[in-house]
């Protein structure tokens, strides 16, 4: 059985695109420091066999199971498709981990202890007590400018929305209108922080030490940050825009009324 404390079921989705290498490793590790926790693998069609791995995985252990999509969409797309799958197979908490060992299993109980009065956890690089393993000066100043970026643009109260190490109540994902997400790179987790803190939940930020990939080569690619990079603007000059017409329509309220 799959009881996680007070919480309920939980599942990590873990998304996997050319990781023969790693999925395997990180399985294991997930599974022996949660054992409570069901994995569900979602792979883009790999052609280095992530697949097979994974099915090898799942026919191995009743609590991984698989879900294979025809072609590489984008981390945004393989993400709403396990979130649907998970939230039909009835998990009570749905978590979002990486398959390249940068996202370490053992930080996850903590990440559960802070979800009991959170709706949604975010494992985050910079907060005080967080920190990344191994990455060259400009990746560190990309993702700490990034979210700079982000937090002035939209106001989001968050110091690491970007990060892809997280936890999510059901309940707090069926309030954020999946439907219309069309984020597919980075800012598909920006998007959901987004989401998150406006519709009113309680977003927490736990520090994680992120540990850049040792095997298998990243996806990250300029399209994906210029995609974020657009999207954020945009996102800020409309709630900028909202915030604007709500003070002109506050002012006209209070204007007395002239005969
Ligand atoms: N299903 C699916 N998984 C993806 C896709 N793109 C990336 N992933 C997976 O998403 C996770 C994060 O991708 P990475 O390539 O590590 O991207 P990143 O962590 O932002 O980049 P690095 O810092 O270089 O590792 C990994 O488990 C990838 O295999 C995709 O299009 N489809
Ligand atoms: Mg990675």
């Amino acid at each position: 059985m799959t009881q996680q404390s007070t919480l309920g079921r939980t599942v990590m989705v873990v998304p996997t695109y050319n990781e023969a290498d790693n999925l395997a490793w990180i399985v294991k590790r997930l599974r022996v420091a949660v054992p409570a926790c069901d994995v569900l693998v979602v792979d883009d069609g790999s052609p280095d066999g992530t697949g097979a791995v994974a099915d090898e995985l799942a026919a191995a252990d009743p609590q991984v199971q698989v879900v294979h999509r025809r072609a590489k969409e984008g981390l945004g797309a393989a993400y709403l498709h396990g979130f649907a799958v998970a939230l039909a197979r009835g998990y009570d908490v749905i978590g979002e981990m990486d398959a390249d060992g940068s996202h370490q299993p053992e930080e996850l109980p903590r990440l559960l202890a802070a979800l009991e009065d959170a709706d949604l956890v975010l494992g985050s690089r910079w907060v005080p007590g967080g920190t990344v393993v191994n990455w060259p000066a400009y990746r560190m100043a990309l993702s700490r400018g990034g979210n700079a970026y982000t937090r002035l643009l939209l106001g989001l109260p968050v110091r690491d929305a970007t990060g892809g190490f997280r936890l999510f109540r059901r309940t707090a994902l069926e309030q954020l209108d999946l439907a219309t997400v069309m984020s597919v790179g980075y800012c598909f987790q920006a998007d959901l922080a987004w989401r998150a803190v406006q519709a009113g939940l309680r977003v927490r930020e736990v520090p994680i030490e992120f540990v850049e990939r040792v095997r298998g080569e990243s996806k990250m690619s300029p399209d994906v940050a210029v995609e974020s990079l657009k999207r954020i603007t945009l996102w800020g000059l409309r709630e900028r825009r909202r915030q604007l017409r709500d003070v002109l329509s506050r002012r006209r309220a209070q204007r007395p009324v002239t005969r």
